[in-house]
């Protein structure tokens, strides 16, 4: 039988409010609303579905003083975390926010409507309070802090919602279970006892022996329960680990385990986050839940410590463990022991008996370089997963930003360089000239100092996505201002790729020789005064602070220069 909710009932608000949905519905079209923040919206799932039962809305004052000093709702219930709706000031006046008011929340990705609130108070938190005591410290190396410092809003307004709808989503629809779809699943299989795993991050076969093991030691079911909402910045993107947990699902004996995706935004607040995990976790009517090391941790502080130690979850919910009427399974680390073929707890691995360990930076590493990933470790499909996400540096895609004055060379480098990178080949090369982009994509741009950067700014855009998809792309515009430059570099490094991707090449040929041997006669134009604003002539070319390579016709040839930045590829992992 499934475990009982937090505080007795499900907290189905959809179910709850279905009789009146047409109403509400109707209702929403006329009243002012407030478009969620990708933060806000998970949090509004687990309201609506019961996630977060006992809750029926966001956070009151009184219930979030309580939460926030005592770790328990107004009326006592043990809840952990402040799920708070925060607005502006101007969002307060502009909305005509006030007690007693109704207002619609909408979905920010289609703007559908998904509950209505009405508001019981607005009141303005004191932020540095609620860091110290939920994360621990006013720290904004705590990627919570730093939410709540640089993205909350500063008023809360409280109040319970009616349920319109849940958010709809187009991505592993079938994986995503209600507290109620997944309640009517364990009981259609019969499954009393269900312990839960949480993660945010691929699973190896470290994760399925531990959960195994849980089950072996408990007579139970397996729910691997990952979190898809929001998770620390950096993690691997939920749509590879997804792909990742429906392939370790297969290692399963049949029967044994079930996956079910959580649209959940953590806030990594360690143990406080292990208890509300917990709750969770409850509420979807799991018996038991894996708590292991450093649960929900955020890493390190601004001082390089650790913000939390790497039991204290496990404390803290054993603290509650009686009230939270859900059995905790504290594990330590799992270590390979080769003797055995077996992953076993790290406290209860034999003496002098030799252990394997690959860190997760190893990993990382070797999924960068293409390095192999030993069986121990994880499973063939997995890393297959991993490396189609993360290719090796010889696969991902680089942007060669040429920039020089008019008639310099870099057409020609150019051009030389695609037909090397095609003769190498692995990649798609694409050319981008500074004649074919302004055709192409900018016919109608001049050349006023804004004319020049937006154009740069389009190369910029087609060049990072290109670069996304693993192409090799050859820019030669003249590119005269450091700042547009550097905007496209940033560009490029928003991709988060594992290395430089971007590498600027001054082509440094003095302006003296691009006039003399200037054959179209554009300088001579220039200097007549028929093209205004030439750039060497009556117009800036800032010479770059940080090419990565510089290069002169003058001095060297097109093989040589082609040859220096291809050793420069080279030299970055990219050939
Ligand atoms: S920029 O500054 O990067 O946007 O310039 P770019 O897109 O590379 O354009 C260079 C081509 O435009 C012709 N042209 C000028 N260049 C510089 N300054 C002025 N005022 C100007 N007016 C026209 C220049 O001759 C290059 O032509 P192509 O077609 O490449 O020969």
């Amino acid at each position: 039988m499934a475990n009982e909710p937090h505080g007795g009932t499900l907290k189905d608000l959809i179910a709850r409010d279905a009789h009146i949905y047409a109403q509400l519905s109707q209702e929403a079209q006329s009243l002012r609303d407030i478009v969620l923040t990708e933060r806000q919206l998970c949090d509004l799932e687990l309201i609506l579905n019961g996630g977060f039962s006992p809750l029926e809305g966001f956070l009151t004052e009184r219930d979030y003083k309580s939460v926030v000093d005592t770790l328990r709702l107004a009326d006592g219930t043990l809840f952990p975390i402040p799920i708070t709706l925060d607005v502006s000031k101007e969002d307060i006046g502009t909305l005509n926010l006030e007690t007693g008011a109704r207002i619609v929340l909408r979905d920010p990705r289609d703007d559908a409507a998904l509950a209505i609130l009405t508001i019981e108070d607005i009141y303005q938190p004191d932020k540095i309070h609620e860091a110290i005591n939920v994360f621990g410290a006013d720290d904004p190396a705590h990627p919570s802090v730093a939410y709540l410092r640089n993205r909350v809003k500063d008023f809360y307004v409280g109040g319970k919602v009616q349920a319109v709808q849940l958010p709809t989503y187009f991505d592993y629809v079938a994986l995503r279970f209600t507290p109620t779809e997944l309640r009517t699943h364990f009981k259609k299989l019969a499954w009393r006892k269900v312990v839960a795993f949480q993660t945010r991050n691929p699973m190896h076969r470290a994760h399925r022996e531990l959960t195994v093991r849980a089950a072996r030691e408990l007579q139970s079911n397996i729910l691997i329960h990952p979190v898809v909402g929001l998770t620390k910045p950096g993690d691997v993107d939920h749509y590879t680990r997804v792909r990742v947990y429906e392939a370790i699902m297969t290692k399963y004996p049949n029967g044994l385990a079930h996956l079910s995706l959580l649209p959940l935004a953590m806030r990594m607040a360690g143990p406080r986050e292990a208890v509300w995990h917990a709750i969770i976790r409850k509420n979807y009517g799991v018996t038991h839940f894996i708590v292991g090391r450093d649960h929900a941790g955020p890493g390190k502080n601004s001082q390089g410590a650790d913000f939390y130690g790497l039991y204290d979850a496990q404390d803290l919910v054993k603290k509650y463990q009686e009230e939270l009427s859900i059995t905790m399974v504290p594990f330590r680390a799992m270590t390979y022991v080769p003797s055995l073929d077996e992953y076993v707890p790290e406290d209860q691995v034999p003496e002098g008996v030799q252990t394997l360990d690959l860190s997760g930076s190893e990993l990382r590493k070797r999924l960068q370089t293409g390095a192999s990933i030993p069986d121990w470790l994880s499973y063939d499909p997995i890393v297959r997963i991993l490396r189609e996400s993360y290719p090796p540096r010889v696969k991902q895609g680089f942007v060669l930003f040429l920039t020089g004055l008019y008639n310099s060379g870099k057409d020609s480098i150019g051009r030389a360089l695609q037909v090397v990178l095609n003769q190498q080949g692995g990649r798609s090369v694409s050319l981008l000239l500074g004649e074919t982009v302004r055709a192409e994509l900018s016919s109608e741009l001049g050349f006023s100092a804004e004319d020049r950067h937006k154009n740069i700014q389009r190369i910029a855009f087609v060049s990072a996505e290109l670069t996304r998809s693993g192409a090799a792309v050859i820019a030669a515009p003249i590119a005269p201002y450091e700042h547009s430059r550097q905007a496209a570099r940033d560009s490029v490094k928003a991709l988060g790729g594992s290395g430089n991707n971007f590498f600027l090449v001054h082509v440094a040929t003095p302006l003296e020789h691009c006039e003399k041997t200037d054959r179209k006669g554009v300088y001579a134009k220039a200097r007549r005064g028929e093209i205004k604003g030439f750039t060497g002539i009556d117009d800036v070319y800032e010479a770059p602070s940080n090419a990565d390579i510089t290069v002169d016709i003058t001095h060297q040839t097109v093989p040589e220069i082609v040859h220096s930045i291809m050793l420069l590829l080279e030299t970055n992992g990219l050939l």
